[in-house]
C-alpha cells in the first residue's frame, strides 16, 4: 500500500518551527515532497535534515508572504519544476498582544496582512494549477480564538483567524466544483514559540490546564496527523470545515 501522500507536491508556509514545522514533517512522513517555505533558508535546515532522516525530500524556498507577487513567482517557478501542486497548507501566522486602547493600527494591519491576507494570496495561487489538474488539498491554519472563543489583547490576531475560517468556506464552495476541498485546522493552545510568554506564565499555564478537558497544552506533533487526513484521500468528502484540534477546550463551559 503506497504512502497515504505519495508522489504529492505540499507547499507548507512557516515551516521552520512550531505547528508549521511538524505538519511539514508529517506530510512528509506520509510520502510527500515538501515545498517549504519560511522568511529564511537558514530557518528551514533543520526541517530539510529532519525530512532527509525520514528519507523525504524538500525544496526550501525563502520568501516573506508580504512579497504578494512574490508568492506568484513561486507557483510559476513550482509548475515548471513538478508540473502540480497537491496540497498547501497556509500556515505562517503571527501574534501581537497588546490592550484594544493600546493596538496601533499598524500592528493591526500587519498581524491581517501576514495571517490573513497572505492565506488569500497563496490560495488563489495554488487553486490555479490545482483547477486544472482538477484536485487539490487547501488547508489553512486558523485557531480556535476567533471562530469558537476570545480572550481579551489579541483583538488582531482573533480577527484575522476568524477570517480564516470564513475565508475557508468560501475557497470550500468555489473550488468545490473543480475537485478541491478546503478546510482549517483551528489549534487550541499548543507550546509553540509564539506561546513562549504564555507558557512562561505560570498562572496562565495553569489556566490552560484547568480549562482544557486533556489537561495540558497541545504537542506540535498532535497537529501532523490531522494536516495528513485534510491532505489525502482519507478526506475526499471533507469540504469547509474548520477541525477544532484543541484537546476540547471549546466543548467545555
Ligand atoms: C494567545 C495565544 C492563542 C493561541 C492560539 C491557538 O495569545 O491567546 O497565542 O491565540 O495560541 O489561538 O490557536
Amino acid at each position: 500500500m503506497p504512502p497515504a501522500l505519495a508522489d504529492r507536491i505540499a507547499l507548507v508556509t512557516g515551516a521552520s518551527r512550531g505547528i508549521g514545522y511538524a505538519t511539514a514533517v508529517a506530510l512528509a512522513k506520509a510520502g510527500a515532497h515538501i515545498v517549504a517555505v519560511a522568511r529564511t533558508v537558514g530557518g528551514l535546515e533543520e526541517l530539510d535534515d529532519a525530512i532527509k532522516a525520514l528519507g523525504g525530500s524538500a525544496t526550501l524556498v525563502p520568501l516573506d508572504l508580504k512579497d504578494y507577487e512574490g508568492i506568484d513567482r513561486l507557483a510559476l517557478a513550482l509548475h515548471e519544476r513538478f508540473g502540480r501542486l497537491d496540497v498547501l497548507v497556509g500556515n505562517a501566522g503571527i501574534q501581537h498582544r497588546r490592550p484594544l486602547v493600546d493596538f496601533a493600527t499598524a500592528d493591526w494591519q500587519r498581524v491581517l496582512d501576514t495571517n490573513l491576507t497572505a492565506c488569500f494570496v497563496l490560495a488563489r495561487t495554488a487553486a490555479r494549477p490545482m483547477i486544472a489538474q482538477r484536485a487539490g488539498r487547501i488547508i489553512l491554519t486558523a485557531s480556535m480564538m476567533g471562530p469558537a472563543i476570545a480572550r481579551p489583547t489579541v483583538s488582531a490576531y482573533i480577527a484575522a483567524k476568524g477570517g480564516l475560517v470564513a475565508l475557508t468556506k468560501a475557497l470550500a464552495v468555489e473550488l468545490g466544483p473543480h475537485g478541491i476541498c478546503c478546510n482549517a485546522i483551528a489549534p487550541g493552545y499548543f507550546a509553540t514559540e509564539m506561546n513562549a510568554a504564555l507558557l512562561a506564565d505560570a498562572e496562565f499555564t495553569a489556566f490552560v490546564g484547568k480549562r482544557t478537558p486533556l489537561g495540558r497544552w497541545g504537542r506540535n506533533e498532535e497537529i501532523g496527523g490531522v494536516a495528513v487526513f485534510l491532505a489525502s484521500a482519507a478526506s475526499s468528502y471533507v469540504n469547509g470545515h474548520a477541525l477544532f484540534v484543541d484537546g476540547g477546550l471549546t466543548a467545555a463551559m
